[in-house]
């Protein structure tokens, strides 16, 4: 892309809280095994990703208080200036940080607040892996109540890690929302919803990036359901493709005692997928959706 996107999307938080990990984990198709080695960002890094006609910048920022007092002091400006998305990181497993990172946190919402007033801020609470699974809960809730702002910001708090989907659905809210002020997404989603509303048999509906596997639309009920067999799905692609001529298209169906879920690729590095009750006719539900990615390929 020629010119630089001027939306912004900020990853802060303290050293070692994970935001490159996440980075390189969710954009960067990394595993969780190239990201184990901690290795800190010095000052920050930039890069740019494009999402149907959205592009955005990341700004990874290096979390290490000497970085952090920089971009909340003399550089704020720059950092903070058109910022659509502020994504707090903050380590769960590590308490003795936290009020640490809640100062910083204070200081970065004032910046935000002079800079960029319309921003959203998403506050991760990281490596969730590492608490009691019954300990969770209470611990997001505590978090919740403590990272708290003055200013008058919209704040989603998501309890995340890099073990488990929960970074991809925290991740997959952030693209929706900077895409979704798009007019073209806005009428994508649209046909969705309305599509969904007059097939009652679909409980669900989903398009994901095939790089990434990031939720970009997701209607109906049961949506949230697809994301694992989707990126099964896009983790396997290339491998099936790879046996077969490459104008053929393909989809694939899957199904479990109760629900089809049907996988198709769309243009644009886009993947279509749906769930539909058994009620229905496979072949019913096929042509339904092959009528869906005709309409949202027409779209885009
Ligand atoms: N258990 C667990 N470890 C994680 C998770 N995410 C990241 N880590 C680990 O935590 C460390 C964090 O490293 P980075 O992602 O580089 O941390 P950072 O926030 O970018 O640190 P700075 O660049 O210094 O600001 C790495 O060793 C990761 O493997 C997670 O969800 N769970
Ligand atoms: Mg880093």
């Amino acid at each position: 892309m020629s010119t630089i996107a001027k939306q912004k999307v900020l990853f802060m938080g303290l050293g070692a809280s994970g935001k490159s990990s996440i980075r390189s984990v969710v954009f960067e198709g990394k595993s969780v095994e190239e990201v184990k080695d901690y290795n800190a960002t010095i000052n920050y890094t930039r890069s740019t990703k494009s999402i149907i006609d959205s592009a955005f910048q990341i700004f990874d920022c290096g979390g290490q208080e000497a970085f952090i007092t920089v971009f909340v002091g003399e550089k704020a400006e720059f950092i903070f200036s058109d910022v659509s998305i502020l994504v707090w990181v903050v380590d769960v497993s590590n308490f003795d940080a936290v009020s640490t990172s809640k100062f910083y946190f204070d200081l970065a919402v004032k910046k935000l607040t002079e800079y960029s007033p319309e921003a959203e801020i998403f506050c991760l609470f990281h490596k969730i892996d590492l608490l009691l699974p019954n300990m969770k809960e209470q611990v997001i809730q505590t978090m919740k109540s403590y990272f708290i702002a003055e200013e008058s910001f919209d704040i989603h708090y998501r309890g995340t890690s890099i073990y488990d989907k929960s970074i991809y659905l925290a991740v997959g809210e952030m693209v929706q929302t900077l895409i979704i002020k798009t007019s073209k997404a806005q009428t994508v989603s649209e046909a969705i919803q309305e599509f969904i509303w007059t097939h009652k048999e679909l409980s669900g509906i989903a398009v994901y990036t095939t790089e990434e596997g990031l939720p970009v639309f997701e209607e109906g009920d049961m949506a949230d359901r697809i994301i694992l067999p989707a990126n099964l799905w896009l983790s396997n692609y290339d491998r099936i493709t790879n046996e077969f001529a490459s104008d053929e298209t393909f989809k694939t169906t899957l199904e479990t005692n109760d629900y089809i879920f049907i996988f198709q690729r769309l243009k644009n590095e886009l993947l279509l997928s749906g769930i539909a009750k058994k009620v229905a006719p496979l072949q019913y539900v096929l042509v339904k959706m092959e009528q869906l990615a005709e309409i949202i390929s027409r779209l885009l």
